[in-house]
This record gives structure tokens, sequence and C-alpha cells, in this order.
């Protein structure tokens, strides 16, 4: 009988670092309650939730490497919105954001989770960051503890 083995959604005793970039901050703060509700509602303690402004997407994964060395955290969970409106070099931010973030979780052998909106409009943008479930904020703050747990038991 094969073993399966799966992370559950309890928080408790966790330490997570969440990188946010400030561009396209309407939608970038409202990813971010998203997730600091999540984490608090699933158990995680105030205390053990540290948060990195970025000044864009591209930053991301230069915080998140950063946060990974200090070894301190259970998972990084990383938060950005990048609007193929507003700018003619969305596909390179796009591409090195994701890019550097898978990077540097198989670097450190950490959970670097991707909550980066890549949209292509401001409108699919909101909708993915509103007060409900459909916030990917929250649902990469799930994905985050699940990871961190499975970890825990390999
Ligand atoms: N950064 C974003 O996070 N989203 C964007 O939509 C965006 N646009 O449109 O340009 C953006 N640009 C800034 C970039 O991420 C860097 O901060 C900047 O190039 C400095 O390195």
């Amino acid at each position: 009988m094969a073993k399966y083995i799966e992370g559950d959604h309890n928080a408790k005793g966790l330490r997570f670092g969440i990188v946010v970039s400030r561009f396209n901050d309407f939608v970038t703060s409202k990813l971010l309650n998203g997730a600091l509700s999540a984490l608090k509602e699933h158990g995680a303690a105030e205390e053990d939730l540290e948060v990195a402004r970025v000044p864009g997407a591209f930053e991301i994964p230069q915080a998140a490497k950063k946060l990974c060395s200090s070894r301190e955290f259970s998972a990084i969970i990383c938060l950005g919105a990048v609007i193929k409106g507003d700018t003619p070099h969305f596909d390179f931010i796009s591409a090195e954001t994701s890019r550097g973030v898978g990077q540097v979780g198989l670097e450190f052998n950490i959970p670097v989770l991707f909550g980066v909106l890549t949209t292509n409009n401001l409108e699919q943008a909101v909708a993915r960051s509103g007060d409900n479930s459909s916030n990917k904020g929250r649902e990469t703050a799930l994905a985050a503890v699940e990871m961190a747990n499975l970890f825990r038991k390999v």
C-alpha cells in the first residue's frame, strides 16, 4: 500500500515571511490583507508573521532570497501585481518574477509561494484581490501553510 503524505492547513507554530510589492498598491494591499487574515484564521500568531515591502514585482525574488537565507521561516509568500496595460515590459517583469521566485524556493529548499497576479487589465486584477475567497493572497497563504506542513512530514 502506497504511503501518502499531505500537509494540512494548521498554521499554529509556523513562521511566515511575506514579500509584497508596492507597485499597484491598491491591489497588492488587498492581497496582503487576504494573506494575513487567512494565516491568522488558521492559527498563525501575529509575532510569527514578518512582512517585507519592496518597490515592484521585479524585486520580489531578491527579498525572498534574503528572507530564505535567514532560515527563520517555514515558508515565504510572494505577493504582487503586474498588469499588462501598465507597461510595455510586462512580459519581462512577469517572466523574471516567476522564474526568480521559483528558483529561490528550489535553491533554499523552503516553500516559496507565488501570489503575484499577472493580468491583462485592471479589472482582472481587482477580481482576484477581492474581500472574499477570490483573493489570490488568501489562496497563496493557504498553499504556504499546506507546503510548510508537508515539508515537516518529509
Ligand atoms: N512592477 C510591478 O510590480 N507591477 C507592474 O505592473 C509594473 N509595471 O507596470 O511596470 C512594475 N514595474 C516596476 C518593476 O517591478 C521594478 O520595480 C522596476 O523596474 C525597478 O527595478
